[in-house]
């Protein structure tokens, strides 16, 4: 459920007066008790959101079981001609059970028992549709909702692969995850270490909302509640659901970590390294920032990498490649001298992806015309005064065959932003996407 994309918006209880919104929510909450006994927490954390988007937070609900009956025979207002009880039973089979047989078969039996013979017949053609993904027209139910059952519940099929991002202090991990995600989703600025590990979930598509599982549980949160962590919480993992623009050829989870520095925070140390050790992902990307190459401190943290992970799971960025500078850097160089390094200390070819983190994020967004602040939209015309020069073109760096199919087809599908696509394509990105 939490990683499901919800289609609130596309909801006909939207086009419903504030009375019915009401009925229809005491309906729906008193048909989960049934089910579930009480409400679980994710099943609570949507209800609220649910309350709070068709209702408003504020209008306390009298939940009444009568109502199910009601909502089933109330004559919707803009569409007279359909009754509202397929909306309702497609809720109970979304939040309930969603992709699951069995459940949804226990939801349609308790239905059985709670409503007429002619809606139960309703329940039953639409539990078809849904599970048996019978061909039957149901024109009571919108194709939008069925289409999002179906998005769903094959994101669901599959199993999360996990990445890790692992790197000194201030490399750049929390910006190159905003980078795949497209979104500000974690904290990046100077100094503000990230203290817990952070696993960030995909969804099958952009609903809006973002979950967060922070000793709380809470769907469509704000941006603050985003970023400020739950103090009260004692557990070190914070767990965030979110779509990934662009990045999802696959259902990923990314795990910040705390970045490591000696002589500062060792409990972030700690943390980390009991993350590395736990082989709990796939791959680990180690951020290398080209500013700090040959530290006391990238050197001591790439041996421990060498001996703790599997050499083929790891994988080198080599991030803020926009601070080199044409006059006094080979970034090819950078990259050679790298991949040497890397193999005195041990790791057999070591793979590396040379990127700006920084350039990606702030042109994804741009090309998603997601809003940037202030000083975001200061740094993204600094870059668009260099960055597209040949010098950084950083996908000249990668063994990529179809580069320029790549980049046509983000031309053509973000038309109007040409030179946010070009920027995007320097910083390494797209490629880089492609190949972890
Ligand atoms: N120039 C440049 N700066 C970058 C790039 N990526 C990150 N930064 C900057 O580097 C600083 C640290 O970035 P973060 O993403 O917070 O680094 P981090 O590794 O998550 O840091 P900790 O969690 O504190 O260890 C911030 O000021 C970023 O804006 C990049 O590609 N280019
Ligand atoms: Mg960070």
């Amino acid at each position: 459920m939490l990683n499901s994309s919800l289609y609130i918006e596309k909801h006909p209880l939207k086009a419903e007066d504030i009375q019915f919104r009401k009925i229809y929510l005491s309906a729906l909450a008193s048909f989960i008790q049934k089910y579930e006994g009480a409400f679980l927490p994710e099943h609570q954390a949507l209800f609220d959101l649910y309350q709070k988007e068709f209702i408003g937070s504020n209008i306390s609900l009298n939940i009444k079981q009568s109502d199910i009956a009601l909502v089933l025979t109330y004559r919707r207002k803009r569409f007279m001609f359909i009754s509202s009880d397929y909306y309702f039973f497609f809720d109970c089979f979304f939040i309930l059970a969603l992709g699951d047989k069995q459940k949804g078969k226990r939801v349609l039996l308790l239905l059985k028992k709670n409503v007429n013979f002619l809606h139960y017949l309703n329940a039953k053609a639409l539990y078809k549709k849904l599970y048996d993904s019978s061909s039957y027209q149901l024109k009571k139910v919108s194709n939008e909702l069925v289409y999002s059952w179906r998005q769903n519940t094959l994101f669901k099929e599959d199993l999360y692969y996990t990445i890790g991002v692992v790197a000194n202090i201030s490399s750049g991990k929390s910006t190159l995850i905003n980078a795949l995600i497209g979104k500000y989703i974690e904290k990046s600025q100077q100094m503000a270490c990230t203290a817990k590990i952070h696993a960030i979930y995909n969804k099958p598509f952009e609903d809006g909302y973002i979950t967060k599982s922070d000793g709380f549980l809470k769907l469509g949160i704000n941006k603050e509640e985003l970023l400020v962590d739950n103090p009260h919480n004692v557990d070190n993992k914070i767990e965030v659901y979110t779509y990934f623009h662009l990045f999802r050829q696959r259902k990923i989870v990314l795990v910040d970590t705390p970045g490591i520095n000696s002589s500062l925070h060792k409990e972030h140390e700690i943390l980390t390294k009991s993350f590395v050790e736990s082989e709990e992902y796939d791959k680990i990307l180690y951020v290398c920032n080209i500013c700090a190459l040959g530290t006391i401190e990238e050197q001591k943290y790439l041996q421990y990498i060498q001996r703790t992970v599997k050499n083929e799971q790891v994988i080198f960025v080599l991030n803020k490649l926009d601070d080199c500078n044409e006059e006094e850097d080979s970034i090819s160089d950078s990259i050679n001298n790298l991949r040497k390094e890397l193999k005195i200390y041990g790791f057999k070819n070591p793979v590396v992806y040379p990127v700006s983190a920084s350039v990606a994020y702030l042109s994804k967004k741009s090309m998603f015309n997601i809003e940037l602040t202030t000083n975001e939209s200061k740094k993204l015309a600094t870059y668009e005064s260099f960055f597209n020069g040949p010098y950084y073109d950083l996908s000249q760096y990668y063994n990529f065959p179809e580069k320029e199919e790549v980049r046509q087809s983000l031309i053509s599908k973000f038309k109007g932003k040409e030179k946010y696509v070009d920027l995007f394509c320097h910083s390494g990105f797209p490629y880089f996407e492609f190949l972890i």
